[in-house]
């Protein structure tokens, strides 16, 4: 098994990082798949089983502005939108990039959360990928397929964005465990864009149970505002 220090260790001979502070670092590698990567943008545009779910906010239900899909090992479940969603096993079209994401570094994720975003008046709100099921030290490798969006970051609790980093077609970002713990990260409405985008965060489920139930269930999902 990968530790936190072997994995950085790792990723500093790819790259350097771009280091936000509180030891909470970024690394951004691009065209990982090469000419495969406009193929897989339109097969899992085409065949994943796209849902739009509906959240509550401020006592109004509305459905989020994007969508969405789990995909996992079979049995691997997250909990999203006030809904828990079953893994159901990897289709086949994610194969070399799973294989390809565990090369560059050295982690071996069991679920990704997909998002397809058809124009850039869809977008994801401040939230933190920190939940109880991800373990102590979630490690997140974003891959994005498709049009380039900002992605803004802002130090938890302060309220004003302090990063905004371009993410192109076929890069792969990765964030370490304290990117979670000490910033918030959004996908912000771009009106100028015109094409979809399609993201697949990978994640380590390494735990569920009634603690994070609990936690959820009095939270409301800030992911669903943008
Ligand atoms: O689409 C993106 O790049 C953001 C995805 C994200 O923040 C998430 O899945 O938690």
């Amino acid at each position: 098994m990968m530790t936190v220090n072997s994995t950085i260790t790792r990723l500093n001979q790819r790259t350097a990082p771009i280091d936000l502070g509180h030891e909470a670092r970024l690394w951004l590698i691009p065209g990982i798949l090469g000419d495969a990567a406009t193929a897989l943008f339109h097969t899992l545009c085409n065949q994943l089983p796209w849902d739009r779910p509906r959240v509550r906010v401020f006592g109004r239900e509305h459905p989020v502005p994007r969508l969405t899909c789990w995909v996992a090992d079979q049995g691997i479940s997250y909990r999203y939108s006030g809904l828990t969603h079953e893994g159901r096993g990897w289709p086949p079209a994610l194969d070399a990039l799973r294989r390809r994401v565990t090369e560059l570094t050295g982690r071996t994720p069991n679920g990704a959360l997909a998002n397809l975003y058809r124009d850039g008046d869809d977008s994801m709100g401040w939230h933190r990928d920190n939940e109880p099921e991800l373990g102590a030290h979630p490690w997140v490798l974003s891959y994005n397929l498709g049009a380039a969006r900002d992605f803004a970051f802002r130090p938890y609790g302060s309220g004003r964005q302090s990063r905004v980093i371009a993410l192109e077609h076929d890069s792969l970002l990765i964030m370490s465990p304290e990117v979670q713990t000490h910033f918030e990260h959004a996908l912000p409405r771009r009106r100028r864009v015109r094409e979809a985008r399609l993201n697949l965060t990978f994640r380590e489920i390494v735990g569920a149970g009634p603690a994070r139930e609990r936690e959820r269930s009095f939270r409301q999902d800030p992911r669903a505002t943008s």
